[in-house]
């Protein structure tokens, strides 16, 4: 980066965090993001004296509100509710829900700004919003978490709508949560419309949504490694989380004929050298989906594995590691542990899942590395492939989904190599799946004028 560019970072981050004070994780995120498309900016004047990128980076709308509820015992709880609704320039808001302790305004401002330029990529017409609650589900009665859903939406259902906002799930979000959160709005507007998506198969959701984002991981590192002529086939597969996300990459890595050898809860990971076959895996799913488990229980089920509690699984080796639990669950000692044992694929399907330090190790080692954005897009294409039957008022068989999925898929690659192949040949994803996301915005925020 020439010193030109070096400053309009420097200048641009330093207003950043003096305007949105102790909110580390946006902060990351944007840094990522300007690191790359710095270079395009400069080059295209018009961009910076548009101020492009100092308006994606303030939200259009931050909504908070309070989520009051009550407990089985009959007390009274209360939570905090948030909507970052950050960029309608190519399509209504879009994004996940995510209820876990943790969340607050800078992860909801780093996951609605990391939106932005997925479903930029996802080649659909898709704006960019997130939201979420620190509600903790676990523990929580079926009624309990109804009762706070219910209280969630009646605040959401004033901000959200089929052409304006549409949620969707992520962390501690899933099918039972849509569908309270659904029939709360349903109630409130008396209306049956496709505001929400991960809908249940009967009542307007999509074939292969809960599959898309796992899926979707492996189409994208499939296409990595295709451009080395290599595949998933026979390698050693290390994955983190047990939830939906790393259900289902698990899923389809073993269908391409791939060994996975770990998963994960924030607890501890558990670590099966003969593999988590296609058996272990239903069990991995009832177990978290059914009944709520923890991972530590597949240990004590299969002598063949090992629990290790409180530990990340980055130190197994492998040839192929999928983080999918997320942010921030990959450091950069952990990243050279993984290239010094071999490690030639990195498939983000959480959000931002590797430090800045990691990722400098990935892209500095020349490994295969996809920023989740790029490869755990499929989630958000497949919800806006749900967007699109609910408009159709139809509904596409699962072979038809999957299609468009992997085609999807394959175009952000394509994009990908496009705008991030360097001078000798490597693809640098994070680069091009940046530039790309931003082009788009860019010109949609461009020609429709200062607003
Ligand atoms: P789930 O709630 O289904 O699963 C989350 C998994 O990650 C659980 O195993 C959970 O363990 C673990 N986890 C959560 N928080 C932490 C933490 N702080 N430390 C360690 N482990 C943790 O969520 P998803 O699978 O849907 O989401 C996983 C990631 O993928 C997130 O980063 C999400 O933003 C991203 N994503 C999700 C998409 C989707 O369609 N669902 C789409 C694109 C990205 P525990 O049970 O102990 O909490
Ligand atoms: O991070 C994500 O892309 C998601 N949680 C999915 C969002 C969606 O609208 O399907």
């Amino acid at each position: 980066m020439d010193s030109y560019t070096q400053k309009y970072v420097d200048s641009f981050m330093a207003e950043l965090t003096a305007k949105n004070p102790g909110e580390k994780e946006f902060h990351q995120a944007v840094k990522e993001v300007l690191e790359s498309v710095a270079p395009y900016i400069v080059a295209h004047p018009y961009l910076m004296e548009q101020k492009i990128l100092e308006r994606i980076v303030e939200p259009e709308r931050i909504i908070m509100f309070r989520v009051p509820w009550l407990d089985d015992e009959g007390n009274i709880q209360i939570n905090k509710g948030y909507r970052v609704q950050n960029s309608s320039a190519i399509g209504p808001y879009k994004g996940g829900i995510r209820f876990h302790p943790s969340v607050n305004l800078s992860i909801m401002k780093f996951l609605a700004f990391e939106q932005t330029f997925k479903n930029s990529l996802t080649t659909l017409p898709m704006g960019a919003g997130k939201g979420g609650s620190d509600f903790n589900p676990k523990g929580k009665s079926d009624n309990e978490v109804m009762r706070f859903c219910q209280s969630f939406m009646t605040e959401l259902s004033k901000h959200i709508g089929a052409d304006t906002d549409v949620p969707a799930g992520d962390i501690g979000v899933g099918g039972r949560e849509i569908g309270y959160m659904f029939g709360q709005y349903k109630r409130l507007r008396n209306e049956f419309t496709g505001v929400l998506t991960g809908k249940g198969q009967s009542w307007g959701g999509s074939h292969i949504r809960p599959e898309a984002t796992g899926y979707g991981v492996c189409y994208f590192a499939s296409a990595m490694l295709a451009t080395k002529g290599d595949s998933y086939e026979g390698k050693t597969v290390a994955i983190s989380g047990s939830g939906n996300v790393a259900q289902y990459a698990a899923k389809k890595a073993l269908q391409l004929g791939a060994k996975v050898v770990t998963m994960s809860d924030s607890n501890g990971y558990i670590y099966d050298p003969e593999g988590i076959d296609a058996d272990k895996l239903a069990y991995v799913m009832e177990l978290k989906n059914i009944y709520r488990g923890r991972i530590k229980e597949y240990a004590e089920k299969y002598p063949s594995a090992q629990y290790f509690p409180g530990e990340r699984p980055w130190g197994v080796k492998c040839d192929i590691a999928m983080p999918c639990a997320t942010q921030n669950e990959l450091n950069g000692e952990e990243a050279r542990t993984l290239i010094a044992n071999g490690c030639m694929c990195v498939a983000e399907g959480a959000n931002m899942p590797s430090t800045p330090e990691a990722i400098e190790v990935f892209l500095s080692s020349k490994i295969l590395y996809s920023p989740g954005k790029a490869s755990n897009a499929g989630g958000v294409a497949t919800s806006g492939l749900e967007m699109t039957q609910n408009s159709m008022r139809l509904k596409w068989t699962p072979d038809e989904v999957d299609r468009h999925l992997k085609q999807i898929m394959t175009d952000i690659h394509e994009a990908c190599v496009k705008y991030g192949t360097e001078e000798d040949g490597y693809v640098n994803y994070v680069k091009g799946a940046n530039i790309a996301g931003f082009i788009k915005v860019a010109d949609a925020m461009m020609a429709q004028g200062l607003v």
